[in-house]
C-alpha cells in the first residue's frame, strides 16, 4: 500500500495500523489486514511540505482480490502526467476548510487537472525559493483534496488504464483557485518502490520482458554456429592434406 510519510508521524510502529480494504464508508470492521513493514522513504517522517513525502506498507498477508479490492498500475518512471491532464483524488477528508467530512462518511471523489511546474512553483514562491520540489506534482480544481485526505491517492486513466500519479501531501487550505494541492510525485519514487518491492507491477522485470531480447540474441548465435559446423566439416572431409595424411 503507497501512503505518504507523514501519515507516520504519530507512530511507525507496525502494530499500531489495520489496513481496511474495499471499504466506501468509515467503519472500523471486523475484517481487516494488519502490518508487517513500514517503509519510509526517509527514515522519518518530514516537516509538512518536505521532499520524499512517501511511504509503503507492507500487509502481513496476501490479500483476496475482489470487484471492491483492486490494485492500481504503477506509472513507468519516464511517463509524463502533462499539465491540463484529468485525474481523480479520492479520501475521507475534510469536504472544505473547517468541514469534516459528515456521516455517513461516504468516500468523496474529486476531479482535478495537473498544474504546470512554473505555475505551481510560482503559486507556492517563498522568501527562500519556491517550496514545490521535483518530487511534487501539483493539481488544482474543480475540486480538490483536504485536511485528512493525506496518503490518498491521485489516479489519472492512461489509455484505459487507472495509473497512481500522485499521494495526497500537502497545499495551502483546500480548493482556493491560487493554491494547486500537491502531491507526491509517484514517477519519482518509482524505482524506489521497485527496489522494496520487485514484484510490484508496471514496467520493470515483469513478464519477462527481457526473454525475447535473449532469444534475439541466442538464435542466429546457434544458427551461426551450425553453419560453421557444417562448413568445417565439409572442410575437413574435402581438404587433399586431409586426404593424403590419412592414406
Ligand atoms: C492535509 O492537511 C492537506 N488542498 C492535504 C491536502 C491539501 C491540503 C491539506 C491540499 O492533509
Amino acid at each position: 500500500v503507497l501512503t505518504a510519510a507523514h501519515c507516520f508521524s504519530g507512530s511507525v510502529n507496525s502494530s499500531d495500523y489495520q489496513v481496511h480494504l474495499g471499504e466506501l464508508t468509515v467503519t472500523l470492521s471486523p475484517h481487516f489486514s494488519t502490518v508487517k513493514r513500514i517503509i519510509m522513504y526517509t527514515g522519518s517522517p518530514g516537516p509538512p511540505g518536505s521532499s520524499g513525502d512517501i511511504a509503503l506498507v507492507q500487509l502481513s498477508s496476501p490479500v483476496a482480490l475482489s470487484s471492491q479490492v483492486q490494485p492500481v498500475c504503477l506509472p513507468e518512471a519516464s511517463a509524463d502526467f502533462y499539465p491540463g491532464m484529468q485525474c481523480w483524488v479520492t479520501g475521507w477528508g475534510y469536504t472544505g476548510e473547517g468541514e469534516p467530512l459528515k456521516p455517513p462518511y461516504n468516500l468523496q471523489e474529486a476531479k482535478v487537472s495537473v498544474v504546470d511546474v512554473k505555475t505551481c512553483s510560482q503559486a507556492y514562491n517563498s522568501p527562500n525559493g519556491s517550496l514545490i520540489q521535483p518530487d511534487m506534482l501539483c493539481a488544482r480544481g474543480p475540486g480538490d483534496a483536504c485536511q485528512d485526505d493525506s496518503g490518498g491517492p491521485l489516479v489519472c486513466q492512461v489509455a484505459g488504464t487507472w495509473q497512481q500519479a500522485g499521494v495526497v501531501s500537502w497545499g495551502e487550505g483546500c480548493g482556493r483557485p491560487d493554491r494547486p494541492g500537491v502531491y507526491a510525485r509517484v514517477t519519482a519514487y518509482v524505482n524506489w518502490i521497485h527496489h522494496h518491492i520487485p514484484e510490484a507491477g508496471g514496467s520493470g522485470m515483469q513478464g519477462l520482458p527481457w526473454a525475447p531480447l535473449l532469444a534475439a540474441l541466442f538464435w542466429p548465435s546457434l544458427f551461426l554456429l551450425l553453419v560453421s559446423g557444417v562448413l568445417m566439416a565439409k572442410y575437413w572431409l574435402s581438404s587433399p592434406s586431409h586426404a593424403a595424411s590419412e592414406l
